[in-house]
């Protein structure tokens, strides 16, 4: 990806999250959904997300209309280098002034019988909710082509 078109997904991303990230106490930063292949029945979203209050809030769940089940997930280690995808039980703890990454390989939203495609360049709405922060929802731009930040694949 261009430094050009980082860049400009970065000020979407911050114009379209200002308003609600004070509303709720949390910042959703560098949030992107992506397919593995085109017209995949799946998708995850991955992102940062940003506790900017002094008090420990709990990501409970995720919602969407782009799908049909959307869930919390993470990746096990199964021994022998063999990851596998579980969904999170009860949350996950974002500590006060602190971050949680959303990221490949790692925590990510996924999201189970897609309506339609993901599709590069168009947004979806994901809405999150918290045990004690408003529900907060963003729209996730689509980059199947962005690399992971490091580690594995989804
Ligand atoms: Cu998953």
């Amino acid at each position: 990806m261009s430094f050009k078109s980082t860049f400009a997904a970065v000020l979407t991303a911050s114009v379209l999250m200002t308003s609600a990230a004070f509303a709720g106490g949390i910042m959703v930063k560098d949030a992107y959904a992506r397919s593995a292949r085109p017209n995949a029945p799946t998708g995850a979203a991955f992102m940062m997300l940003m506790n900017t209050t002094d008090t420990d809030i709990k990501l409970i769940g995720v919602r969407s209309d782009a799908a049909k089940r959307v869930e919390l997930h993470t990746h096990i280690e199964k021994g022998e280098g063999v990851m596998q995808m579980t969904q999170i039980e009860g949350g996950i703890a974002i500590l006060a002034g602190e971050s949680h990454m959303m990221k490949r390989g790692g925590d990510h939203v996924m999201l189970m019988g897609l309506n339609d495609p993901l599709v590069n360049g168009e947004t979806i709405s994901v809405t999150f909710e918290f045990e004690n922060a408003d529900d907060l929802t963003v729209e996730i731009p689509v980059d199947s082509a962005r690399k992971p930040a490091k580690g594995m694949d989804h």
